[in-house]
């Protein structure tokens, strides 16, 4: 089963969204494997975003995300890194469509409200950057509404 990484980023996190982010993930169909809140330092900053780490950017990104606290989820899911994209539409909120989650509560590509994996390879170098094996969870979770 495929697992994907988010982060509630700390704008996300100022403006009180982190419930109402995770709540449409898991409304997705999306199982929460895991979740905690942290405030990245600055080490575990670039090295989550290492591939950006030569991008113009990549300066004013680590001050952003290490902030504030944010909160870190693990979902599991049949396309689960696929799933979130869609579901946190295009980076840069004035371009992402309406129904998005960047569309409706994103304010500028440099605060984004989330950060999902953007393959299922980054996604399992992401993971074991945030959650230990003891932390992410397995349990059955019913596909329809009602089920337990
Ligand atoms: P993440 O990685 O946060 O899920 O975002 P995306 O996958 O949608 O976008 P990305 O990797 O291209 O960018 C990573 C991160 O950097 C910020 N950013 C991006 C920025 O501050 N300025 C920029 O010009 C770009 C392109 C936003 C997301």
């Amino acid at each position: 089963m495929e697992r994907s990484l988010v982060l509630i980023k700390p704008d996300g996190m100022q403006r009180g969204l982190a419930g109402t982010i995770i709540s449409r993930l898991e409304k997705q169909g999306l199982k929460l494997v895991a979740i905690k809140m942290l405030k990245l330092d600055k080490a575990l900053a670039q090295r989550h975003y290492a591939p950006h780490k030569d991008k113009p950017f990549f300066g004013s990104l680590i001050t952003s995300i290490t902030s504030a606290p944010i909160v870190a989820a693990t979902f599991e899911g049949e396309g689960a890194v696929e799933l979130i994209r869609k579901a946190m539409g295009e980076t840069d909120p004035t371009k992402a469509e309406a129904g998005t989650i960047r569309g409706d509560f994103g304010l500028d590509i440099e605060r984004n409200t989330i950060h999902g994996s953007d393959s299922a390879e980054t996604a399992r170098r992401e993971i074991e950057l945030f959650f230990s094996d003891d932390e992410i969870f397995d349990y059955h979770r019913g596909t329809g509404s009602s089920s337990y």
